[in-house]
């Protein structure tokens, strides 16, 4: 294939800047990017819909046409989307999304037979699954406490429910040949402050050695991994899964920490805590999102959070030491484009940070010369990166641009617009 002119103007840019836009891109296509399923249909599930279930602070607002209402729409909208993006990608399931046919089973029953249609899917797509026990949207979630709750039945049955999904996950790193990434977030906490934040913070920690006690689960096969929060939606004054708890609880017990860029005070840099936390943990998950002026899961743009983060892991080296998986939700929009969006600008960021001049601004900081390296680095952000990321996008076979577009529009209009 013969390279773009923008695409040759563009190498030797960055060539002027010692950066080798070739092993850039190559390294771009490389990192795996796990796709979160619950875009698709709004973070529903697929089990009976029940009245009276709270969501857990998970919601996903607006109501354009399209939704996927079931597993084999979820799976046909992702096979468009796996089209339209370029480099390796995953798929991240939630255990509310298992197909149990005519029979409910309850969280704490879920067996790997109940994902045997997405364990197919992922087989025949050649792409790595990740999973998630689904700890809200539940009746035994509604008083707001699960894995932390005071009942000792309710926890009894989350801590089953997260037993339940490590042999799940196990089970498709078995079938796949690949570990899985199986993060835990509960969404325990309360809406005004309690007159007891330690109880629940004790239930919390014990529930969860609980859980990780099963030691018929390998964890180089179910990568087990924690998510904390500042707060959430009925959880305003206190969350029981801090920032503090987990990071101390990830690396205390040899478990993955994720960040989620949703998750903090906005005013939080998470790309400066990435340095930080890494003294110690041995590896991250990064979940991209957005929020706006909340945790309200907006569609991933290139926006400075995202890209600071990665040229963090690119200036310390550490690709192999994250996770990179999506964490988004918008109804208001083509559900499809959300995903290629989100998805384009989380590998964007990827290969943003893969393209930085870091070695010349660094010797300019190394030398002293603080103007040149604020000169450089405000320089490195006009780069020409779009012609490298065409260029990626063709070489890897995608619609480059926003060409992809038009494969939406067919979609939408074949697929999509027929659904009630
Ligand atoms: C919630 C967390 C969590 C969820 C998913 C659905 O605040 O970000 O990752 O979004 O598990
Ligand atoms: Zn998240």
């Amino acid at each position: 294939m013969k390279s773009s002119a923008a695409y040759k103007l563009a190498r030797s840019a960055y060539a002027g800047y010692g950066v080798d836009t070739e092993a850039a891109i190559r390294h771009a296509l490389r990192v795996p990017v796990s796709l979160h399923c619950w875009q698709a249909d709004d973070v529903r599930g697929l089990e009976t819909p029940k009245d009276g279930v709270a969501g857990g602070g998970i919601m996903s607002t607006g109501g354009y046409p399209g939704r996927a209402r079931n597993g084999d729409e979820m799976r046909a909208d992702l096979d468009l989307v796996l089209k339209l993006l370029p480099g390796k990608q995953r798929l991240n399931l939630h255990a509310f999304y298992a197909e149990t046919g005519a029979k409910a089973v309850d969280r704490d029953d879920l067996r790997p037979e109940h994902f045997a249609r997405w364990l197919g899917w992922a087989k025949s797509r050649r792409i790595g699954l990740d999973f998630n026990p689904t700890y809200f949207a539940h009746e035994k979630a509604n008083s707001g406490f699960t894995l932390s709750s005071a009942d000792p039945g309710i926890r009894r049955f989350w801590i089953n429910h997260g037993k339940a999904c490590r042999h799940i996950a196990q089970h498709f790193a078995k079938e796949l040949g690949k570990p899985v990434v199986h993060n835990h977030w509960v969404p325990d906490g309360a809406k005004d402050a309690p007159a007891d934040r330690w109880a629940p913070r004790e239930r919390l920690k014990e529930s969860y050695d609980a859980i990780f006690a099963d030691k018929t689960v390998n964890r180089k096969l179910c990568v087990d991994a924690v998510e904390g929060k500042l707060f959430g939606l009925g959880s305003e004054d206190y969350v029981v899964g801090s920032q503090e708890f987990y990071s101390s609880y990830a690396q205390s017990r040899d478990l993955v920490l994720c960040l989620d860029l949703g998750h903090y005070h906005p005013t939080e840099s998470v790309a400066d805590k990435v340095s930080a936390l890494m003294q110690f943990h041995k590896r991250l998950l990064l979940h991209t999102s957005r929020p706006v002026r909340w945790d309200s899961d907006h569609v991933v743009i290139l926006d400075d959070a995202v890209r600071n983060l990665f040229l963090e892991i690119a200036r310390g080296d550490a690709w192999d030491r994250v996770f990179v998986a999506l964490d988004f939700f918008d109804a208001s929009i083509n559900r499809i484009a959300a995903y290629v969006i989100g998805a384009r600008a989380t590998r964007q960021a990827i290969l943003c940070g893969l393209l930085d001049p870091t070695a010349k601004i660094q010797a300019a900081e190394t030398a002293g010369r603080g103007h040149e390296r604020l000169a450089l680095m405000e320089q490195a952000r006009a780069l020409p990166w779009g012609a490298v990321w065409d260029e990626l996008c063709e070489r890897d076979g995608v619609p480059p641009a926003a060409k992809w577009l038009a494969d939406v529009a067919r979609y939408e209009k074949t697929v999509l617009s027929k659904r009630g």
